[in-house]
């Protein structure tokens, strides 16, 4: 990994929530996970994220309140700065300074001014990291119980190619070889000893609806978590459903001015909010 290590990232976060109170928190994932086929990596596996879902819903978690910490692929869409793709087209200089007029643009930057202290960036890049940060981050988590949300929406790959049976050196063309193993899973693990309390929501993307709901309830039920956000490669942004152990919930985007996320966020908000409470009740 460059830059930071695992250990170090979650010691920033065990910082971050040093002197948490009642505050609720959020562990967001956001992006795809790089795959390496080579040691000496030159190639990878990856995938289509570019982690608007984990940014934009990041955005609406600060909106109503949440503390974020918001673990994610590096060079992903980060809140606030994913509205502009091409900022450097929208500053001007003016008397040696690099400025700009645009609204859109000012009311982002003192948003993002205003959150800087209830968010925390920790980049990942490949699927290995992205497995030991969430433990890792989850750990540190585990004190805060009812208060943390942990809200899966990275997409992770489902195949890896153990350490033993990575080429060292670059991949010759004459001697191609992917064998792929399946990663695994490692959500059980983690709702039942690491943060039993949280509220965790896991996502499911399919291509076929038909499985869609059906993949939805089994992830429930092998892992044993609260809710599934299902939702099709090309029709995420409109439309997903929110399955829990009892029923289903469309949330349709039916004002294209408007994004998904608030109201996923805000149906997500009230489900943690009951999880709080009945905690409190049954002490
Ligand atoms: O990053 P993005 O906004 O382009 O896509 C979001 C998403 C489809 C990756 C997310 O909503 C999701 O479904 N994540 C889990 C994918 C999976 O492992 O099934």
């Amino acid at each position: 990994m460059h830059g930071k290590s695992i250990g170090e990232h979650v010691k920033s976060v065990e910082s971050f929530i040093k002197d948490f109170g009642n505050e609720r928190i959020a562990l967001v994932t956001s992006g795809g996970t790089q795959v390496p086929l080579e040691k000496n990596t030159v190639r990878f596996i990856d995938n289509f994220s570019m982690g608007t879902r984990g940014a934009t819903s990041a955005e609406y978690l600060l909106a109503v309140g949440y503390t974020v910490i918001f673990m994610h692929r590096e060079s992903s869409l980060l809140p606030f700065s994913r509205h502009f793709p091409s900022l450097f087209n929208m500053l001007q200089v003016e008397d040696g300074k690099a400025v700009s007029s645009d609204a859109k643009l000012i009311d982002n930057i003192q948003k993002a001014t205003q959150c800087r202290n209830r968010i925390l960036f920790v980049p990942f890049v490949t699927l290995s990291d992205y497995i030991h940060m969430l433990e890792g981050i989850c750990t540190v988590l585990k004190p805060l119980h009812e208060g943390v949300l942990v809200y899966l929406a990275a997409a992770v790959s489902d195949f890896y190619i153990k350490h033993d049976d990575l080429p060292t050196h670059k991949m010759k063309t004459e001697e191609v070889s992917l064998p792929l193993s399946v990663v695994p899973k490692n959500l059980q693990r983690l709702v039942e000893n690491i943060v039993p309390r949280a509220f965790v929501v896991s996502f499911k993307l399919e291509t076929d609806e038909s499985i869609l709901v059906e993949k939805a309830r089994k992830a429930l039920s092998r892992y044993g978590h609260q809710l599934v956000v299902a939702n099709m490669l090309h029709t995420r942004k409109e439309h997903v459903v929110l399955v829990d152990n009892e029923k289903e919930i469309h949330i349709r985007l039916s004002d294209k001015t408007k994004e998904i996320e608030e109201d996923i966020i805000g149906n997500i908000k009230e489900r943690h909010s009951d999880l709080i409470a009945n905690a409190g009740q049954a002490q």
